[in-house]
């Protein structure tokens, strides 16, 4: 059985990958924000049926959501990290309706846009759920505006999500690779556990929620009856763990436009364009069933969209099947 020693941990594995990059400097330290945050908050999430923490604040959120007392955590939890790198200039967050801004220096390099608590139906059953975040360079002297939030995707640097699972896993993409972290709960450490991952060509899964087959158009119906064929459903009802699954194990996740939700549920700032970044780095796809999402220009901080991210062959798959249908 291979330990800890055996594996890089994160700040080994950034010194030998982004030291002296132009690119990458000071992503370290915002990196090494999110594996803190991430670190406290999976204590909380595992405690927080002991601890009282589960539950609604009785808040609403600009999603017109109820706030869950871990979603609140979880925000004021990053939202610190990033104050405290030093490095994040601006974020946006799904929780918080207008933009966060902590410094303006040249210092200030990055905007983070991120879901802190991704899948809070999920938190007080025990089912996975997760954190996202998109990462985007701020050139020096560039004003701190919402101009500066708006950018597409594609414009992004780097991409994390992690995933409080059966294990903490935190997955760092930047351009070209992918690369998967464990927390080992002795130690808090982050350690690589797959390096340069890419999807495998098998396709074993596809995950929709079947509850909304009678809102889909008839091309999505089409679309969804193919993937049936040869094929397990597997649907979390948290996006990050579902995209996790599909990105070690192979498939295709779609969560696209329907008569209830006429412009797409998910968020194109906060969860598509950070986990389309991480898919197209590992060899998969992202759409929004006409375009490459990544090239969407952005209009508004808490926008939604069709989501349709995987394996590149299914993803092509759906679209062609609705543009026939
Ligand atoms: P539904 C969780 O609230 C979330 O934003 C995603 O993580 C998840 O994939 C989706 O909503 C679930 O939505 O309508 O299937 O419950």
């Amino acid at each position: 059985m291979t330990s800890s020693s055996s594996h890089l941990t994160l700040k080994e594995f950034c010194d030998s990958n982004y030291k002296g990059s132009e690119t990458y400097d000071g992503l370290e330290t915002v990196l090494y924000g999110i594996a803190s945050g991430a670190k406290n908050l999976e204590s909380q999430i595992r405690n927080g049926n002991l601890l009282g923490m589960l539950g609604a604040t009785g808040d609403m959120n600009i999603q017109g959501e109820i706030v869950q007392q871990l979603d609140a955590i979880s925000s004021d939890t990053f939202v610190q990290e990033f104050k405290d790198s030093k490095q994040v200039a601006m974020v946006g967050c799904e929780e918080i309706e207008h933009p966060v801004t902590f410094g303006d220096s040249d210092q200030h390099k990055f905007i983070v846009l991120m879901d802190p608590l991704d899948g809070s139906s999920n938190i007080d059953v025990a089912v996975s759920i997760g954190s996202i975040f998109g990462i985007w360079k701020r050139e020096p002297s560039t004003p701190l505006n919402a101009d500066l939030l708006l950018r597409p995707g594609a414009e992004q640097i780097g991409a994390v999500y992690v995933v409080y699972g059966s294990c903490t896993v935190l997955v760092i993409a930047t351009e070209g690779t992918v690369n998967e972290f464990t927390m080992n709960p002795k130690d808090g450490e982050f350690y690589l556990t797959s390096a340069n991952l890419k999807y495998p060509d098998k396709t074993p899964y596809y995950s929709v929620n079947d509850g909304n087959t009678a809102k889909w158009i008839d091309g999505i119906v089409e679309a969804v009856d193919q993937l049936r064929e040869g094929r397990s459903q597997r649907y979390i009802g948290s996006l990050v763990a579902d995209f996790h699954r599909n990105i070690i194990k192979g498939g295709v996740f779609l969560y696209t436009a329907d008569t209830k939700n006429t412009v797409g549920r998910l968020r194109l700032m906060y969860e598509a364009n950070p986990l389309g970044y991480v898919s197209v780095q590992a060899g998969g796809a992202v759409s929004n069933g006409i375009e490459n999402i990544l090239d969407i220009k952005p209009v508004e901080l808490h926008q939604r969209v069709p989501l349709i991210i995987g394996n590149k062959m299914l993803v092509e798959q759906i679209i062609e099947t609705v543009k026939k249908t």
